[in-house]
């Protein structure tokens, strides 16, 4: 654990790629893929709504668990001194990985969506008023979208969104007549939308937003998994993800950030392990990260944390992008060549992640999903948690592939040939 108040130095190697990445190897390290599925192997293409986990990650949970299992912040005893040992160095690898931010600046949470909502709440609320713009964008995730409808009936603050263009990029033209009248208090939005695939450029939006005097929340459930990234270059105030989408535990999720503002913020929870004093009368709180840490946290999800970051940091987030922007494209151009599929998103893969979200002329997306899981393939299908975006699509759900560093080209080919499969037995001919 490093002093109070240092700034852990940026994880230089993070962004490194391995000389060895290789998908067909590192397979062996996730159990659940040599898993059969309807008598099929595993093709799992469904990583933006959770990530399998390695067999380093699962050990040490279990490890937590079987060796050094205590609460946290409490205790004298050896044991509990070794559960906050491992719970907080998870915090130093978070505050190492995410660029170089003080230890203090990571809040833990239960997710992405607890991260927003604790800004929403704590700062949203308070400083957000009648005739206030909050500035997000179309195609947001209900997480970044639902807790800002809640601030807004509740202050009186007013929404408006950043539109999207027919290819599914942000329309960034309008965005300095959106920010001119100096009226919006906050910009919101995803770096990677989970549907469209689509790459913000988070760091010139948080620049421009910034210039206006705006306060900037990004959501990086669906970036920080899959490239390299840095916070303190991205500008923003606040920055959130969650574990169990980079091979980390369900129920762990990260808060970022600035200081001042932390500092300015009421707790979110109040309760055990957040305070300083208490009395009969009254309370004062803890340093920061531990004033938004109210209760016992998921200690075991938080140290195993640990493990998942650093296997990608032994692949090299460089590399993991790079894998991921090769079977992008290839899927993108598989799908390409069936006149009856249409995507939606950007078709640039530069601009587009591993998430392709598609429809099968004829085929209801369930239906479709359905008949890739009886051969083994597991897509998601639905609103992918966007319904406001897929509305605008016109559609009411779309299937979705979303791949991950295990994914192989052999699981690209097998997904867009049990796509015309399905569209076969569909089509009766
Ligand atoms: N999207 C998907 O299948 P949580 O559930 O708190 O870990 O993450 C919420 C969240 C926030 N922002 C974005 C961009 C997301 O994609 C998600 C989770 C999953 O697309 C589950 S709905």
């Amino acid at each position: 654990m490093s002093a109070p108040n240092t700034v852990v130095a940026k994880d230089k190697m993070r962004g490194t790629p391995a000389s060895g990445f290789d998908p067909e190897t590192l397979r062996a390290d996730f159990p659940i893929l040599s898993r059969k599925v309807n008598g099929h192997p595993l093709v799992y293409l469904d990583n933006a709504a959770t990530t399998q986990k390695p067999q380093a990650v699962i050990d040490a949970l279990s490890g937590y668990y079987s060796t050094h299992n205590a609460n946290v912040h409490r205790g004298i005893h050896t044991l509990a001194e070794e559960a906050t040992a491992a719970y907080e160095a998870t915090r130093d690898e978070v505050a190492r990985w995410v660029g170089g931010v003080k230890r203090e600046q990571i809040v833990f949470t239960r997710g992405a969506t607890e991260s927003i909502n604790l800004v929403a709440s704590s700062w949203g609320e308070k400083n957000l008023h009648k005739g206030d713009g909050i500035l997000l964008t179309q195609m947001e995730h209900h997480a970044n979208l639902v807790p800002w409808l809640q601030v807004a009936r509740k202050t009186g603050a007013e929404i408006a969104y950043i539109p999207i263009t027919p290819e599914g990029l942000l329309d960034l033209g309008v965005l300095d007549s959106l920010l001119a009248d100096g009226r919006v208090r906050l910009v919101a939005l995803t770096h990677v939308s989970n549907v469209l695939g689509t790459v913000n450029p988070v760091a010139e939006i948080v620049g421009k937003a910034r210039k206006h005097g705006a306060v900037t929340l990004v959501d990086g459930a669906q970036a920080v998994p899959h490239q390299d990234v840095d916070i303190p270059e991205i500008g923003a105030d606040f920055y959130v993800f969650s574990a169990h989408k980079m091979l980390g535990p369900t129920g762990v999720g990260v808060l970022y950030g600035r200081e001042r503002l932390l500092d300015e913020m009421e707790p979110y929870q109040t309760g055990g392990e957040m305070i300083r004093l208490v009395t009969y009368e009254e309370a004062t709180w803890d340093d920061l990260p531990h004033k938004f840490e109210a209760g016992t946290p998921n200690i075991a999800g938080v140290a195993a944390f640990a493990a998942a970051l650093r296997y990608l940091r032994a692949l090299g987030m460089d590399a993991v992008r790079a894998h991921e922007r090769k079977l992008t494209a290839k899927l993108l151009a598989e799908l390409d060549t069936l006149p009856w599929v249409t995507v939606f998103g950007p078709k640039n893969p530069d601009v587009h992640a591993g998430v392709v979200s598609f429809e099968v002329e004829g085929v209801h997306p369930h239906d479709l999903a359905q008949f890739l899981d009886s051969v083994g393939v597991a897509i998601r299908a639905g609103h992918h948690c966007a319904q406001p975006l897929t509305r605008l699509l016109g559609r009411t759900a779309t299937a979705r592939a979303s791949i991950y560093i295990y994914n192989t080209t052999e699981d690209i080919e097998r997904l867009v040939e049990a796509v015309q499969q399905a569209k076969q037995y569909f089509s009766g001919s």
